[in-house]
């Protein structure tokens, strides 16, 4: 059998996604997610003009050599934009892997290693009685685990909060050139533990609440803020700070037992080695399509499943329903799963990505169709053609840039 074909979908239903379709001489056909929020035509490029031409023609079961080919033969090694590239074959090479064999690829995977994939929704709001409303929103809808992000008194935008009030998803890529926002750690770190008091006090110690400070503080500014959480018993504080620095997480580790969380941007097992090996985090966030694919993913948290380290796979709508459906085939095999993040998509996303995953009770179940069970809809995507759309930019309040 041989790749007779292979295609880069740029569709945008509400946001941009970049698909990679891989078909077979025998006419299968399989879908890998290589979406990277803000840099999508460099990815499509990059399989376009680099990929494509060496896929043609390979054997499309051999999985772990085309996944080495496209890496090391790169000699290029890493980076978001080549991993992307990577992933998306990967990821389609399984699903058609899946449909050779007539399963769904979670049982090539090893088989359910449990019967649902626990997932956390996305409740915010520009105040704490608006955030504590859409935390109701969510346990009313059956979510067990619920992110909790509100304005910050003082600070005009904060991450995380949307201005579509009861929107299931929002996407924060909002203009062509980046939009600028203003932070202030001093602001931030006097308001949140108000938050988590609020919503155990309202909701009880059951819930399972999560926080993102998406890489806005420094080690010792987030051993402090973690100690103030302690009282609130959050599953996981998020990205406390930018993690180039992987021994910079021993600072914090000294100071607080609130869970760390940390991985969505990066895109190897060598971005987090250290951090895993160390137990320096507690949960490891990298997801399919950032992390080189299936094939990767496993490798990560095959490592982390050594060291006490669970999954807890990034799961924002700029990542694809086939990226979702790729990520849920393995949360439900891995022995050290932990949770799963679900921001909903659009109507208009699902209906161009049909897929067989379902929500209940506060589970996600990956589909049991052969493959990944989930598909594009070409002549819908093309109805939506793609817009440049840019993350922001962040500054202090005296106009230095910072993380955003
Ligand atoms: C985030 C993302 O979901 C998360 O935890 O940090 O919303 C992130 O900001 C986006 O994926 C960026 O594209
Ligand atoms: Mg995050």
């Amino acid at each position: 059998m041989k790749i007779a074909d292979a295609k880069v979908i740029v569709t945008c239903p509400g946001r941009n996604f970049v698909t990679l379709k891989i078909v077979t001489d025998e006419g299968i056909s399989g879908v890998g997610d290589a979406t990277l929020n803000g840099r999508e035509l460099a990815v499509a490029a990059y399989l376009n003009d680099h990929v494509i031409p060496v896929l043609l023609g390979r054997d499309p079961t051999r999985i772990e050599d085309t996944w080495q080919y496209l890496y090391r033969g790169a000699y290029w090694r890493r980076g978001p934009v080549t991993m992307s590239a990577i992933a998306a074959v990967d990821t389609a090479l399984w699903d058609i892997k899946g449909k050779l064999a007539g399963l769904p690829v979670y049982q090539l995977l090893g088989g359910r290693a449990r019967d649902g994939v626990t997932v956390y929704g996305h409740a915010n709001g520009e105040t704490v009685d608006e955030a504590m409303a859409e935390v109701a929103r969510y346990v009313e809808l059956g979510y067990r685990a619920v992110r909790v992000q509100t304005g910050v008194p003082g600070l005009a935008t904060t991450y995380g909060v949307t201005r579509e009030r009861g929107a299931l998803a929002y996407e924060p890529a909002d203009s062509a050139i980046p939009s600028e926002s203003v932070w202030s750690t001093r602001r931030y770190l006097a308001h949140v533990p108000t938050v988590f008091a609020s919503a155990r006090a309202e909701f009880g110690p059951d819930i399972q609440l999560l926080h993102d400070v998406h890489h806005r503080l420094t080690p010792i500014e987030a051993a402090r803020l973690g100690r103030e959480l302690e009282p609130y018993g959050l599953t996981w504080l998020e990205d406390p700070v930018p993690a180039e620095l992987q021994e910079g997480f021993r600072l914090i580790r000294q100071h607080t037992t609130t869970p760390l969380a940390v991985g969505e941007v990066f895109n190897t097992i060598w971005d987090c080695h250290q951090l895993i090996t160390e137990q320096l985090i507690d949960y490891i966030r990298t997801t399919v399509v950032h992390a080189g694919g299936i094939t990767h993913l496993r490798r990560i948290f095959d490592l982390a499943s050594l060291y006490h380290v669970r999954s807890g796979s990034h799961g924002a709508t700029d990542l694809s329903p086939v990226c979702m459906a790729a990520a849920l085939h393995v949360d439900i095999a891995i022995p050290n799963f932990g949770l799963q993040e679900y921001m909903r998509h659009t109507p208009e996303t699902d209906a161009v990505f049909p897929h067989g995953y379902r929500f209940a009770d506060g589970y996600l179940y990956p589909s049991d169709e052969p493959g990944l069970g989930v598909d594009i809809d070409e002549e819908l995507a093309a109805l939506y053609p793609y817009r440049p759309a840019s993350l922001p930019v962040n500054r202090l309040e005296d106009g230095t840039v910072h993380n955003w």
